[in-house]
């Protein structure tokens, strides 16, 4: 987490109460979110296996909502809840364990209670500081003595990281420990024993400027209507004599069907704090899709199968299944069925049905020598906004842009198509990569030549900004989704005209001993090796 957010993220530091008389921990917690707290931490000095179940609750609820998860004094649990972070008291395990056990990522704080404490503790794998207790509390059983805001304000001053302060807070006292260079307050019992909890928070939330959530999401758990929701946005009956409903459908007949399947998995192909869940349904779709474009077969019928993780909300899914039906609808493609299981990491299996053309199935072995090697439109794109989003630079929107909304190239599959072009793959994994699994299919060898590539303007100031050569983006970037395809120089002619953007990428030669021959100035480029 980045400082800035770090500090954001402590302004509303709720901790679980496992004493409160009245209201269990989750339901406190949920409140506490309800009402704008920006992190929670799981405290329950009593723990027992049995508290596991109450304790994933809440880190479920959190992560719904996007809001920290942190656990108090026992790092091991924090672990096996794959938690945000650890909380530590003066005597529970270092902050150097704690890092070492929980990693780079996890937030780390430490408990400190006078200026003494503050310079005897190791603070450099620590994130954030709890300082207290300000005020006198009934909430710790050991607590020191209250320091005071003075106490408070010596020790932000003093310390090196961000303050929380803890013990006694109220909405009443909150605004003055901002005063006092907290960052942010941590609070239990003015919640969690008020005889108003939701009044009570949001009040504290109030004093903290933090937002009131009014929609607050929930994990997912119902299989069945999640499915049926999907359905209901798609049109189902298109291309079906039996729609989905059933043990499986009954498809009206293809002609020449074509099928194919792809995987985008959370962290390995999309990461949720860089796309939306629309945004993942709609590329989960065109990256499928793309497959049949590159085979000339247009879309008949679509199949997805979720893999849930506890934490993924109702409303996540649904926002997913809302890209997936954009995608489904624009392309007048019918959803033939989902399934939903429970798994450790959120990833969608696709399949596709396609209808393939009766005069010209495209194949990766149909290359020849004296062909020439062509490319539907801008490459690197895609590899350059994944770079940006990666170093957190939102400057460059239109490659961001092509990485998250890729298109399947169905308008320049027809075009080659009509042109009888008999080699074409899409590229997914790079120009090299692809063009090599051409030449290598083909039993030649492909000289790679990108004289006639135009740079998009994006992509260079993109590459000028950091030290990058265009040409070595072009060339190992994937995920553009553009189509390569090889065909005699006379025949691209004629395409060239219909088909603007494309231009040629290499040409085809008699197998010499290599399947892929570099071009001079991609000195760094080394086949099947991706920078
Ligand atoms: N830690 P309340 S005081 C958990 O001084 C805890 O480190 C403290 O509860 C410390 O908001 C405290 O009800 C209790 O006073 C905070």
């Amino acid at each position: 987490m980045l400082k800035q957010d770090l500090k954001k993220a402590l302004r509303f530091y709720f901790i679980t109460d496992d004493k409160a008389p009245a209201i269990e921990p989750f339901d406190q917690a949920k409140i506490a979110i309800r009402a704008g707290a920006t992190i929670i931490q799981y405290r329950n000095k009593s723990f027992s296996s049995g508290c596991y179940r109450e304790a994933e609750e809440i880190r479920d609820f959190c992560k719904c909502n996007g809001v920290p998860f942190i656990v108090n004094d026992n790092v091991l649990l924090a672990k096996a809840l794959n938690a945000d972070g650890v909380h530590l008291g003066q005597d529970d395990e270092s902050p150097a364990v704690a890092r070492k056990i929980l990693g780079a990522e996890a937030i780390i704080g430490i408990s400190v209670s006078n200026l003494d404490e503050l310079g005897k503790t190791v603070l450099s794998d620590c994130d954030y500081i709890g300082a207290g207790p300000v005020f006198a509390t009934g909430t710790k059983e050991d607590a020191n003595k209250e320091m005071g805001l003075e106490g408070l304000q010596s020790i932000a001053e003093k310390a090196s990281l961000p303050v929380v302060a803890i013990g006694g807070i109220t909405e009443k006292t909150a605004q003055s420990c901002f005063l006092s260079k907290a960052v942010g307050i941590a609070v239990i019992s003015s919640i969690s024993r008020a005889s108003d909890p939701l009044k009570a928070a949001l009040k504290i939330g109030l004093a903290c400027s933090c937002r009131v959530r009014s929609l607050l999401r929930t994990p997912w758990n119902d299989e069945f209507g999640l499915i049926e929701k999907l359905l209901k946005k798609v049109p189902a009956a298109l291309n079906m004599i039996v729609p989905p409903g059933d043990d499986a459908c009954l498809l009206a007949p293809v002609s020449n069907p074509v099928v194919t399947t792809d995987t985008q998995r959370e962290g390995v192909h999309f990461m949720l704090n860089w796309q939306t869940p629309e945004e993942v349904g709609i590329k989960a779709v065109e990256v499928t899709f793309s497959d049949l474009a590159a085979c000339y077969a247009r879309p008949v019928t679509f199949f997805i199968n979720l893999s849930l993780p506890s934490y993924v909300s109702d409303t996540m899914i649904e926002e997913i299944y809302k890209g997936v039906a954009k995608s489904l609808n624009r392309h007048e493609c019918s959803l033939g069925g989902g399934n939903i299981s429970a798994g450790n990491q959120l990833s969608l299996d696709l399949f596709a049905v396609g209808s393939g053309r009766n005069d010209i199935f495209p194949k990766r072995s149909n290359a020849r020598q004296g062909y020439g090697l062509y490319c539907t439109g801008p490459l690197g794109l895609a590899r350059a906004g994944l770079e940006s989003l990666t170093i957190n630079d939102p400057g460059f929107k239109d490659l961001i842009l092509k990485f998250k909304l890729p298109e399947a190239r169905f308008d320049a599959a027809q075009i080659l198509a009509e042109a009888g072009v008999d080699c074409v793959m899409d590229i997914s994994d790079g120009l090299a990569g692809d063009a090599g699994h051409i030449a290598k299919a083909s039993g030649i060898t492909i000289e790679l030549d990108l004289m006639s590539c135009p740079f998009d303007p994006s992509l260079v100031s993109f590459c000028r900004k950091y030290g990058k050569k265009p040409e070595e983006i072009v060339v190992a970037g994937g995920e553009d989704y553009e189509l390569l395809f090889a065909c005699r120089p006379d025949i691209y002619k004629t395409i060239s005209k219909k088909l603007k953007g494309s231009y040629k990428v290499g040409r085809c030669l008699p197998f010499s001993g290599k399947h892929l021959i570099t071009i001079p100035g991609i000195d760094s480029f080394q086949h099947g090796k991706k920078s």
